[in-house]
């Protein structure tokens, strides 16, 4: 998914694998169910410097760590988390090819994405001040000490036509290790004008 249109116009002419995900989740091939697979979950809150809860609007994308892209592992699939589609915030990335992935979560903070930026329904209500997560298996808490760290990855596993559930990453406040602060939800945002930098959406949060 590209939110924005940048200088380069012809590179949007060739659709990229989450491109290709979506349009065929929504208009599937009669192959599509079989051979491709997908992976849910929540993004509860409750973690340390969080109140109890889900996430809302929280990019949470598939990534391949042997496969980079500037450096960075490759993002394959992403979507958005949603309140509204479950109480801990529900995310589905469907059209994943059979493979391992690495699950990854980042608030929509502006760098690059704000919330207004996506759709209507993250427009309100975004969490937006949790630390960047990788999915951590049975490891995977609230408390951890640095969630943002790829190393703290687990990779999950899905095969063609499989449906992989309940991979929830629990998220914490920057605020964690100096003290307790509720998630804030800002009704406000601003809206860009103008593209500095043309990303697509999580390319790199950092
Ligand atoms: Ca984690
Ligand atoms: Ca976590």
């Amino acid at each position: 998914m590209f939110p924005f249109l940048g200088d380069d116009i012809t590179d949007s002419r060739v659709p990229d694998d989450d491109d290709v995900a979506w349009v065929s989740k929504i208009y599937p091939a009669p192959s599509y169910p079989s051979a491709f697979g997908s992976i849910s979950g929540d993004v509860p809150t409750g973690g340390t410097g969080c109140s109890a809860g889900g996430a809302d609007a929280v990019h949470v994308v598939a990534r391949r760590l042997d496969q980079t892209v500037g450096g960075q592992p490759r993002m394959v699939v992403g979507t958005y988390s949603y309140i509204e589609d479950g109480a801990q915030g529900r995310w589905t990335l469907p059209g994943l090819p059979p493979g391992q992935y690495a699950l990854w979560a980042e608030p929509l903070d502006g760098s690059p994405v704000t919330n207004l930026q996506v759709n209507s329904r993250t427009q309100f209500g975004a969490t937006t001040n949790i630390l960047e997560d990788w999915y951590s298996g049975t490891n995977e808490s609230g408390t951890e000490p640095n969630p943002g760290d790829v190393s703290t990855a687990t990779l999950v596993t899905v095969a063609a036509g499989q449906t992989v559930t309940g991979k929830n990453i629990t998220v914490q406040t920057a605020a964690a290790a100096s003290g307790a602060l509720p998630i804030v939800a800002p009704l406000g945002a601003l809206i860009a004008t103008r593209l500095i930098r043309r990303r697509r959406v999580g390319e790199s949060a950092s």
